[in-house]
């Protein structure tokens, strides 16, 4: 049913797909405003997904045709409630990247962002009840010691265990 994401690794968990250095949610269980949809992801040690760049976008639009939801609208991490016209990422991250953005058709009363497959961004009045994408970047840095006595930083992803039994 999901030819592209057969035979993925399972470093993300159950339901959620390895892209890049990060693992993402579609999270369908509920419509949510987006404040809850932020709150959603945050209580799974995650935040609303935040694109910044085509390819990220492309994996994502992609997951959704692989999902057969083409036509569904997901809460992304972003909008422009603070200063209107400005829109932001939860994490800082820059907005630099957009995908054929429409920024809620002139109605400045629509803050938060959304992503449809078929369209592309838009932004929506942030109490409006969508499903949404979830992100989890999954790295941790650690510290070294090597052989000198030094530290030396470096990037790893968590791996998750999973025990699996023949009974
Ligand atoms: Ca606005």
């Amino acid at each position: 049913m999901q030819p592209m994401f057969d035979g993925q690794p399972m470093l993300c968990g159950p339901g959620w797909y390895e892209y890049g250095s990060s693992c993402y949610l579609v999270d369908t269980t509920d419509p949510s405003t987006w404040q809850t949809a932020s709150e959603n992801c945050t209580a799974m040690g995650a935040h609303l997904a935040v694109i910044t760049d085509a390819a990220e976008n492309t994996f994502i639009v992609n997951l959704m045709t692989s999902l057969n939801m083409e036509s569904e609208v997901f809460w992304l991490g972003g909008n422009d409630i603070a200063v209107e016209g400005t829109h932001v990422w939860e994490t800082t991250e820059p907005f630099n990247f957009t995908y054929s953005f429409d920024i809620g058709s002139g109605n400045t009363a629509m803050d938060c962002i959304c992503v449809v497959q078929f369209y592309g961004w838009y932004d929506r009045f942030c109490t409006e009840a969508w499903y949404h994408v979830c992100v989890n970047a999954n790295l941790v840095s650690i510290d070294i010691l090597n052989g000198d006595g030094q530290f030396t930083t470096q990037t790893r992803r968590i791996l998750q265990t999973q025990k699996m039994y023949n009974c």
